[in-house]
């Protein structure tokens, strides 16, 4: 560090509106390692706000949308589109607590490879510091973090997707609390003269957290999870090590609120993996008369144990970050009419000629030319899909139309059942009822889906994702598997019933063999009944399923025949899925606690396969 380098950060924080030094201080750190031009605080405001968009549209990066209120849209590089889960690493201090399923660099060495990367990476930009809380300042435990980046529509993307600006910062003020550091740089440094892109970005992508420092370093990517560190880095990664440590769950999960006819209320979580169905969930419209559903979170819950001894869940972010493809009004109207309202950002779908968005699945019918996500024009003839299929919206959360009032309860809503699914064109049933929470575990544990276009990589491969978390544990996945078992173990817990359901089985012809989206309110209205105990299960391999008029299928149209594929445990399919099951749990070797390998018997003799 020269002189000079210290004078010009002294005197870009001459302005800064806070006295804390331990924020000043890691403010100061990254500005003398990445060299900005100008630091800006993020404060929330609207006049800020329209500032920095302004200067997006200019820069060509957002374009101001007429068909949608208050809205824009932007493109990415098309080499940044996902997350990069190859390029994600946990560096804890020892490898073996980085465990089976994530990329591990000692902490010193990528410390350095960082320091190389980041070193003037903000040359001839703007670095924003934006504060933030996931969850409420007035929580118990009040979880802040205060992301430095150099992308000006991350801010904008932030302050949507996380409580951000002079809220977060008075309160880490007020409370001198600490707070996640998280560095972010597309990674683009611009010389002198050097003209910008619409979406700057590196080929080069490091996403990168350490869990005993809980600090969080991503460079190169402009997109999604790998850059805003609220989310994906910090609410599950470095929260998940965090509850570890202290005894609760940071889950990729859903949290809806239900209501039968005679006015019960029951809130369910669901963890089912990237693009598979958690926005659709959270945001239902059931077709059963009588049935209410309301929404509290689409992406992350974080469980904490309420002293009645029930698990307490809150959503820990402020807006949703959808996919695009699929959702419209015969899917999800519910997450249409939020985006109806307004404050939006789309990317990677497509533009429409008269300055709206499309996508496919937005209507039945195509438009008749569009511009795709790569800047092309585009027909229903085109061969190639208008919008990306990890296309997005960010929209704020409190435009969720069917939003439940606790949705502010800085403490959270207390759970009774927490479903757990994934993509499967075979095996796995519609909906089955685990027998107790070390079985609910291990369904868990054995999660299975398609892979989905919400990571880079190939898609529709069946693959193994424990919990739904394989991308997001931010330590070893024995000692999380250990721990999901250790909370059920926990004094006075009143323990939600585990269920594991599937939407996506297909018939003989491929089709769907259950209608899924709002339909899917006849499984949950079946969880209801089942935790209040006023409807039957049959007993089953798998644990409980519904009995033959179990599931209520009133004014569906579908047969019993349907109904009975969709519910079926084959034993070819099972024998292939057993075999699997054991290759999973030898990959993860002797991390797996004896619990869950002694399930692994159970199913075996369930199934007669002993
Ligand atoms: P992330 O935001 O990536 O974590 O995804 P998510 O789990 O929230 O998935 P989302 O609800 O956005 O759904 C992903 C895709 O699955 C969309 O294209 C939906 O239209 C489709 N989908 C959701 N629910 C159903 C269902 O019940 N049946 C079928 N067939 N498709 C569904
Ligand atoms: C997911 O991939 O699970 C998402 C999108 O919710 S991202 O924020 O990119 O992680
Ligand atoms: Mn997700």
């Amino acid at each position: 560090m020269t002189v000079l380098d210290h004078d010009v950060v002294a005197d870009q924080l001459k302005n800064a509106p806070t006295k804390n030094e331990k924020v000043l201080s890691f403010v100061s750190r990254i500005a003398h390692l990445t060299t900005p031009d100008d630091i800006v605080w993020i404060d929330g405001s609207e006049g800020q706000k329209a500032l920095i968009t302004q200067q997006l549209v200019d820069a060509g990066t957002l374009v101001a949308l007429t068909g949608t209120k208050d809205s824009y849209y932007a493109a990415s590089d098309p080499e940044d589109v996902a997350r990069v889960e190859d390029r994600t690493y946990i560096c804890s201090v020892d490898e073996k607590d980085a465990g089976a399923l994530n990329n591990w660099v000692a902490p010193a060495e990528m410390k350095q490879t960082l320091n190389g990367l980041f070193e003037g990476s903000m040359r001839g930009r703007t670095m924003y510091v934006i504060p933030f809380v996931m969850g409420l300042a007035e929580a118990d435990q009040p979880m802040f973090g205060i992301e430095v980046t150099d992308s000006p529509y991350v801010v904008l993307s932030m302050l949507i997707m996380a409580r951000s600006g002079k809220y977060a910062l008075d309160a880490i003020d007020a409370q001198n609390a600490d707070f996640v550091e998280c560095v972010h740089s597309v990674g683009a440094p611009l010389a002198e003269g050097e003209e910008d892109v619409a979406w700057p970005n590196n080929s080069t992508k490091y996403i990168t957290h350490f869990p005993e420092e809980r600090s969080i370093w991503s460079f190169g990517s402009g997109y999604g999870g790998n850059a805003l560190l609220g989310k994906k880095c910090y609410a599950l990664r470095i929260a998940s090590a965090i509850a570890h440590d202290e005894g609760w769950l940071a889950e990729h999960m859903l949290i809806l609120k239900l209501t039968n006819p005679q006015g019960q209320v029951k809130y369910i979580a669901a963890a089912f993996p990237s693009a598979c169905g958690k926005t659709n969930l959270a945001m239902i419209e059931p077709t059963i008369p009588g049935w209410k559903a309301e929404t509290l979170g689409d992406d992350i819950a974080w469980m904490r144990f309420g002293d009645d001894g029930q698990l307490y869940a809150v959503n820990p972010e402020f807006g949703l970050f959808g996919v695009a493809p699929g959702t419209g009004y015969s899917t999800n109207p519910t997450a249409m009419h939020a985006i109806e309202a307004g404050g939006n950002i789309f990317t990677n779908v497509a533009l429409t000629d008269d300055g709206d968005v499309w996508w496919e699945g937005k209507t039945d019918e195509k438009p008749a030319h569009l511009t795709d996500w790569r800047g092309n024009d585009w027909t229903p003839d085109s061969e190639t899909p208008a919008a990306h299929p990890n296309s997005r919206f960010c929209t704020p959360i409190s435009n969720v139309p069917t939003l439940a009032p606790e949705w502010q309860n800085p403490n959270g809503v207390p759970i009774s059942a927490i479903l757990f699914g994934g993509r499967r064109k075979t095996t796995m049933p519609l909906v089955t009822e685990t027998r107790d929470w070390n079985h609910g575990v291990f369904m868990g544990s054995v999660l299975s889906s398609e892979t989905t276009a919400a990571a880079t990589g190939a898609v529709g491969v069946v693959r193994r994702d424990p919990m739904a978390m394989r991308p997001f544990i931010g330590y070893n996945v024995g000692d999380y598997l250990q721990h999901w078992l250790n909370i059920g173990q926990t004094d006075g817990a009143k323990l939600p019933k585990i269920f594991y359901v599937n939407w996506f089985r297909r018939d003989d012809d491929n089709s769907f063999l259950w209608p899924g989206f709002s339909e899917n309110s006849r499984v949950l209205k079946w969880v209801f009944e089942r935790v209040n105990g006023t409807v039957d299960a049959a007993e089953s391999p798998l644990g409980f399923t519904p009995t033959e008029d179990g599931l209520d299928t009133e004014g569906l149209d579908f047969t019993e025949e349907q109904l009975r594929k969709a519910l079926a445990i084959k034993p070819e399919e099972w024998e292939t899925e057993l075999a699997s099951i054991e290759e999973w749990y030898a990959e993860l070797g002797d991390s797996v606690p004896a619990e869950l390998r002694a399930e692994v018997d159970k199913l075996r003799t369930h199934l007669g396969l002993a």
